[in-house]
């Protein structure tokens, strides 16, 4: 069987390096918050995907149903020769795609990109062996630094789906945004997932749920640092808080502290205090509006040629061209 073509451009150290000095800011800084990156290792990632089948979290069906309504539209307005998927994983809603654009005829190339050379490997091997005479070439790195050495036929669709841009902050969305509008030619596209946003409700249960699904996802992050940075937090001393923003528009996952604690984080040398009470913010996850994702992909050099909403208005899936 053909191998699918790994460029590497993030090594284990590399990995290792950004967590100590993500947690290192994080922790020292003041409140306190630590990046949701670092939720998934396999216990996170096997998490997430239950997360994705709760009744409360409605974002993956939502978009799942955009994209099975449009896949045909998609292959037909962009002709792509490649599809490059940011954050790989999502492998149900990546063979909608890819089968809507195998039928469209032009597509030659799949180019799955994720931080987990595991996680791609595997991916790019079930995608050969269901789509024969696809050339898969996986690019493992990180999207936020690693844009720059995009391979794919041209034209190429960036495929950025589950509203993983709502984990970045402004700032970084907007310097994200331009990376990408820069890492491709003018005509090629972007296809961007968004959750929307609604009442608190509806929001505040997708990230609550009655299962504590989402309550052990978050919580596994601090299982993360006790394994890889030899920490010894409390982690049932944690308790999981999922508030609404109204004016950022976003929902903050932290975890508060039940009672006053000293952890120690071996690896990096350092002590960090808790007051009972004291929350960490571990992701924030922004909700959008159409003309406030028609701003940002326009600040960035894109043009919105395309928006489509589940039939409940709750998740937006953007068609832009750079
Ligand atoms: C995969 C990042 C889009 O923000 O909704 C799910 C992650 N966090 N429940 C999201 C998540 C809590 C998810 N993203």
């Amino acid at each position: 069987m053909t191998e699918p073509v790994l460029d590497v451009h993030l090594g284990p150290e590399d990995a290792a390096h950004a967590l100590r000095a993500d947690v290192r800011a994080g922790l020292t800084a003041e409140p306190k918050w630590l990046s949701p990156k670092w939720f998934y290792d396999a216990a996170g990632s096997a998490l997430f995907e239950d997360i994705t089948r709760l009744p409360e979290y409605y974002p993956t069906r939502a978009e799942r149903e955009v994209l099975a309504e449009r896949a045909a539209e998609i292959a037909a307005t962009t002709d792509a020769g490649s599809l490059v998927e940011l954050g790989s994983g999502s492998s149900e809603k990546t063979r909608l795609l890819l089968s809507a654009l195998r039928e469209h005829g032009t597509l030659t190339q799949f180019v799955p990109q994720d931080v987990s050379v595991s996680a791609l490997t595997e991916a790019a091997h079930a995608i050969m062996a269901d789509y024969p005479g696809l050339q898969v070439h996986g690019v493992v790195g990180d999207f936020t630094q690693h844009l720059g050495l995009l391979p794919g036929e041209p034209p190429r669709v960036v495929a950025f789906l589950g509203g993983t841009i709502g984990n970045l902050i402004p700032e970084e969305r907007e310097k994200f945004l331009r990376t990408v509008r820069d890492v491709l030619e003018p005509g090629e596209w972007l296809l961007l997932g968004t959750d929307l946003v609604k009442d608190r409700e509806t929001l505040v249960r997708a990230y609550d749920d009655a299962q504590g699904v989402t309550a052990a996802f978050n919580r596994n992050v601090l299982n993360v640092l006790n394994r890889e940075l030899h920490a010894d937090f409390d982690v049932a001393a944690f308790e999981h808080v999922a508030l609404w923003n109204p004016e950022r528009e976003w929902i903050e996952m932290r975890l508060r502290a039940t009672r006053a604690m000293t952890v120690r984080i071996a690896d990096l040398g350092l002590t960090v205090e808790f007051a009972e009470g004291e929350e960490l913010r571990t992701e924030v996850s922004a909700k959008f509006r159409q003309e406030g994702v028609r701003q940002e992909l326009e600040d960035a050099g894109f043009a919105l040629r395309r928006w489509w909403t589940d039939a409940e208005d709750r998740f937006a899936v953007s068609l832009a061209q750079a």
